[in-house]
């Protein structure tokens, strides 16, 4: 169903999905979860996210690859004591609705909210939507804003994953300072240069950098962050990816996730707004 001169919906699998496509770019927006699962600009026409070929699309299990939206918390919100919270919060298990989209001179622009921006773990009055602008470059902006009485402790993470020609031959540009490694017990590590990738990869680094770039042999993706507090990379080897069932068993020698993230936390003003924010180039 043709909703615009540039968004057209259609059905894959249970799940919605909005079809983007302009003179600049075009992108796939799943509405459950408000997931984006493809970019790809025209000035090369090379798909800048992985999506697993085995991921469900049954409305209910989570997306695997495209930019999984983490929000209220990110990984598990307090290890110990709530176990049962699902990992990563609980949006991306939401179908969210087209609010509102209008075309730019060289961009599409979408904005979206959740069904509930209350659930198990998280009782607070705010409100959340995610825009998405798609032109020559793809920009996803997570804006949450207190509208209630009291301060609320936030983490989340835009966690992108990556298309890679071979994870082998891939070189991580724009981070330095330690990292904490949660293959190791999340003792902390420095950042190592060449930043390279031989094993399974599972850290958050404590740097900030507006900018990093994924050197994929002769190709570069460049990703900007903004309103983060770290950087999450992470690749799962092979073993877990044998071990997940929506993911190819060699489908970690094609990916890389690199997610702008607030895992140490904002406390969030009553009236107050944070934006967390990816471009992708
Ligand atoms: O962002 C890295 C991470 O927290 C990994 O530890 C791994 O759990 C990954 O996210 C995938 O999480 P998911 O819930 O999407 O399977």
């Amino acid at each position: 169903m043709q909703l615009s001169d540039s968004i057209s919906l259609h059905q894959r699998g249970s799940v919605d999905v909005l079809e983007v496509s302009n003179s600049c770019g075009s992108a796939d927006i799943s509405l459950f979860g408000a997931h984006v699962l493809s970019f790809v600009p025209n000035t090369d026409n090379r798909e800048r996210l992985w999506l697993s070929e085995s991921a469900v699309f049954d409305g209910v299990t989570p997306i695997r690859g495209g930019i999984p939206v983490c929000w209220p918390w990110f990984s598990d919100r307090f290890p110990s004591e709530e176990r049962n919270l699902p990992s990563h919060g609980f949006v991306r298990n939401q179908i969210w609705k087209l609010d509102y989209h209008e075309e730019l001179s060289e961009a599409t622009r979408l904005v979206l909210t959740p069904s509930s921006t209350s659930g198990p773990g998280f009782k607070f009055n705010v409100s959340l939507k995610l825009v998405i602008t798609v032109g020559h470059n793809l920009k996803v902006e997570l804006i949450t804003e207190n509208i209630g009485p009291h301060s609320v402790r936030l983490t989340g993470a835009l966690h992108s994953y990556f298309a890679i020609s071979h994870i082998s031959q891939v070189e991580l540009f724009g981070l330095s300072g330690s990292y904490h490694d949660k293959t190791r017990d999340w003792q902390e590590f420095q950042t190592p240069s060449p930043y390279l990738f031989t094993e399974e990869t599972d850290r958050v680094h404590h740097d900030k950098p507006e900018t990093l770039d994924i050197a994929d042999g002769s190709q570069r993706i460049q990703i900007s962050s903004g309103g983060h507090d770290s950087i999450v990379v992470w690749n799962p080897w092979q073993e877990n990816s044998i071990a997940m069932k929506d993911m190819p068993d060699g489908g970690y020698e094609n990916m890389l996730c690199v997610e702008s993230a607030v895992t140490d936390g904002i406390d969030l003003a009553p009236g107050k707004r944070h934006c967390l924010a990816q471009t992708i180039y």
